[in-house]
């Protein structure tokens, strides 16, 4: 074939080819001309950017390097090229038959990069698509080491831990601060392979049969008819089916309290809900049940901000987590376990352990810490790390095993059958981030996304070619044994155990563990959430469910919607109160959390910088607030502001401190600016977004203070200032000191109303 080595040799000498001659239009024939529109050949690397390009400078005004790390930056290498690694010249414009021509699709580049953009979104999470994690690592106290063989629970094992909090039923742009449980999923990269604890920040869940999943689900989802309303329960479907399956109840409670609002991950229990069975190397059993218990605390938003802030700043949660980590204020739990003796019947106390609508109360059965959880860096990569991760509750290491609970049998299907649709195949553990750090030595093979290039000839067992490898282990060489639970005869049957039918003494206790505010808070949010309910059936069911947990609860909840409050069905149970499930009453430290000092144009500028620093040294994090941007004074001790009056809002601060303007009054916060969307309140001089941002954090029940010359800011606002923790001190730090004070019981309970 004589063309053919004649144009190999053209092309070698590196002739023109490939021309598309008008005269005889045969590409690559030898003869050809070439093109008209010249190719670039010679590399005149660096292109310089087009004079439209220049995006912003990426070195500081002082000439510094923006200190980002070079391995993190998007692109590491020097020049752009495909996914084949071929450098490109422009990434601009397609290929075109001239300027104004039509495009030509021998562009590969075109091609190859609107393909890959194509197709970059993977479906969302069927259920707790909304999420946000870091890595951290856990450190374990060898507590737990005489009931359990697991390796990372020997004493002072660290073990790296990925961990993703979530939302239930909104997609993944939804805003953090629904209502809505939060799911709290932890990922130990053990020695022994991977342990991944998939809780929620509830303890107890909706249903007691997986089987019934799809339905809650569909049940809390949008309406499929209109998708509305997004991440939300206060819908009919919702609360027909919440109150058709009444084994919903306790779990229903728990939402409409605080602690479907929390004030950020870092303040959230976690649960691993389910009974879970701890093995020792002697093969001695114990039921155990996990929980999180947060170092700051559990904290909840109240209602108001939570709908604030949907609008105001619906990243709340995710940017709270990820910029305490930033700050190195590193969020922190323990982890603890509540240990049952492992007897036929499975029952604590006539509690059913196999039960997830049950839980165990903290007096009963202490919560006895095995651990320390610390979260310590942000994902480099959110699609690559939060969004492929792969969590399991059949990832299991020896010396922790399943219950019967029929709750977690369905989910031990579920999880890994949702990855093939959602991760695009059976590979999802060869994603970095779901790789185990333990030896991987498996025989799966091929599929979609195989990254492994497997060697030898036999990937079965047992087998001569392959030197015989891989061989099992036993339990003594660290292979995971089913633990040799006793399964009673018994005849096969669709039914759930009489145990399970008693719907309404666990939320009855949860009722009446309730501090007065936190039951006002409750009643409120039954009100609204069935206030949304347009069908009559569905709220008067509502209102025999509550009828069912506590006369007054239902009667208050009654009075609201406006109807009639019914008599119960069942006779209230006679519980014991459980304290540990009240968030009042007790304090915390206040680390990481976030004080506003709002300064006025005159303000005392040297009480603001002490305040900052005491707040800084207190290991809390200042935010300073003044009409405008930049800084505040002059020189070496200038001021940063880290808010204007139109980006800050009070649901960012946990308390609020005024700086003092001695002598200035009322106008110290602002003389009314014409920038101001607001309408002025209270004396027309204050800025309103001050007086609005003194007023909410006042109803909100926050520390708020003032020192010297502010309390007239205060007054403006309609903030009384012999209201409970509100203080006016004579100086910033003074006033600071008793802020904090007040801030360790998170909030001023005493100004919330507390009916009942
Ligand atoms: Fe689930 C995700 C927690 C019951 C089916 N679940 C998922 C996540 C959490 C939980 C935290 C998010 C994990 C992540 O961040 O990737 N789920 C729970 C808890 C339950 C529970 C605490 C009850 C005690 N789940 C449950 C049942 C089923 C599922 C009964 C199905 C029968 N859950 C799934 C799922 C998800 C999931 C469809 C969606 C995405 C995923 O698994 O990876 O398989």
């Amino acid at each position: 074939d004589t063309d053919r080595i004649e144009q190999a040799a053209q092309r070698a000498d590196g002739a023109p080819h490939g021309g598309n001659g008008p005269e005889d239009g045969i590409p690559g024939k030898p003869g050809s001309r070439s093109p008209s529109v010249a190719e670039p050949t010679e590399p005149t690397q660096p292109w310089p950017p087009k004079p439209d390009q220049s995006g912003p400078a990426t070195v500081s005004p002082t000439g510094q390097e923006t200190g980002a790390d070079r391995a993190a930056v998007a692109q590491g290498g020097e020049y752009l090229t495909t996914a084949q690694g071929t450098r490109l010249y422009d990434t601009d414009h397609s290929l075109k038959a001239g300027p104004r021509g039509p495009v030509l699709l021998q562009d590969h580049h075109l091609r190859e990069k609107v393909m890959h953009f194509d197709h970059e979104r993977i479906p969302e999470r069927v259920v707790h698509a909304r999420g946000a994690a870091a890595h951290g690592v856990f450190t374990s106290y060898g507590t737990a080491a005489s009931i359990t063989k697991a390796a990372f629970l020997a004493k002072d094992v660290e073990t790296p831990v990925f961990v993703r909090f979530s939302t239930v039923l909104g997609s993944r742009g939804s805003a953090d601060t629904v209502r809505d449980t939060r799911g709290f999923a932890t990922k130990f990269y053990t020695s022994e392979g991977v342990f991944d604890l998939v809780g929620n920040n509830i303890p107890v869940f909706f249903i007691q049969d997986a089987i019934k999943f799809p339905d809650v689900i569909h049940a809390g989802k949008p309406h499929p008819d209109r998708e509305i309303p997004q991440a939300q329960s206060a819908h009919d479907t919702f609360w027909d089916f919440v109150t058709l399956h009444t084994e919903a109840t306790h779990h229903t409670l728990w939402n409409m309290s605080d602690r479907g609002i929390p004030r950020s991950f870092r303040t959230m229990e976690g649960f691993g809900v389910h009974t879970f069975r701890l093995v020792d190397a002697e093969g001695g059993t114990t039921l155990v049940k996990f929980h999180w218990k947060p170092k700051l605390g559990v904290h909840s938003l109240v209602w108001e901000e939570a709908q604030i802030l949907s609008g105001v700043d619906p990243d709340f949660h995710r940017r709270d987590l990820a910029d305490a980590i930033e700050a190195g204020a590193y969020p922190e739990w323990e982890l603890g376990i509540q240990t049952f003796p492992d007897t036929p019947e499975q029952t604590f106390e006539g509690i059913d352990l196999l039960d997830p609508t049950n839980i165990v109360p903290e007096e009963l059965a202490p919560v006895q810490p095995v651990g320390r959880l610390v979260l310590d860096r942000n994902p480099s990569n959110f699609f690559a790390e939060t969004e492929q991760v792969a969590f399991h509750v059949g990832h299991l290491v020896p010396g922790i095993d399943i219950t019967d609970d029929p709750l977690l049998a369905g989910r031990l299907f579920s999880y890994l059958d949702t990855q093939i649709t959602r991760l695009g195949g059976p590979n999802f553990p060869q994603i970095p981030i779901n790789r185990p750090h333990a030896p991987v030595n498996d025989m799966l093979r091929d599929s979609f996304h195989q990254t492994a290039v497997h060697r030898g000839v036999a990937p079965y067992r047992p087998n001569s070619l392959d030197g015989g490898c891989p061989f099992t282990a036993d339990g003594a060489h660290g292979a995971f044994v089913e633990t040799p639970v006793r399964v009673p005869e018994a005849t096969k049957v669709r039914a759930a155990p009489e145990s399970f039918q008693d719907h309404f003494s666990q939320p009855r206790r949860f009722w009446l563990s309730m501090s007065p505010v936190e039951r006002e808070h409750i009643i409120g949010a039954y009100t609204f959430e069935l206030g949304k309910c347009y069908e009559q059936a569905v709220k008067e069911r509502a209102l025999q469910v509550l009828a069912n947990i506590d006369g007054e609860l239902c009667a208050r909840v009654a009075e609201g919607l406006g109807l009639p409050a019914p008599e119960p069905t069942v006779p209230l149970a006679d519980v014991q109160p459980s304290p540990a499930l009240s968030q009042v009453g007790r304090t915390w430290p206040t680390d990481g959390r976030v004080i506003g000092i709002v300064t006025g144009p005159d303000g005392d500028l040297d009480g603001v910088r002490a305040v900052r620093e005491a707040v800084l040294a207190g290991g809390m994090v200042p935010l300073v607030v003044s009409p405008a941007g930049g800084t505040l004074g002059d020189g070496a001790d200038a001021l940063t502001v880290q808010r204007t009056y139109a980006t800050a809002r009070s649901v960012e601060f946990d308390a609020v401190l005024l700086a003092g303007a001695p002598g200035v009054g009322a106008d110290a916060y602002g003389a009314r600016d014409a920038k101001s969307p607001l309408p002025s309140v209270g004396q027309a001089s204050q800025d309103p977004r001050v007086s609005l941002l003194l007023s909410e954090a006042f109803r909100h029940g926050k520390a708020i203070g003032a020192w010297k010359g502010a309390e007239a800011a205060l007054e403006a606002a309609g903030v009384p200032v012999d209201a409970p923790g509100v203080i006016v001190g004579d100086s910033g730090t003074a006033t600071l000191e008793q802020v904090v004070g007040l801030l360790a019981a998170h909030r001023v309970w005493d100004r919330f109303p507390a009916g009942v």
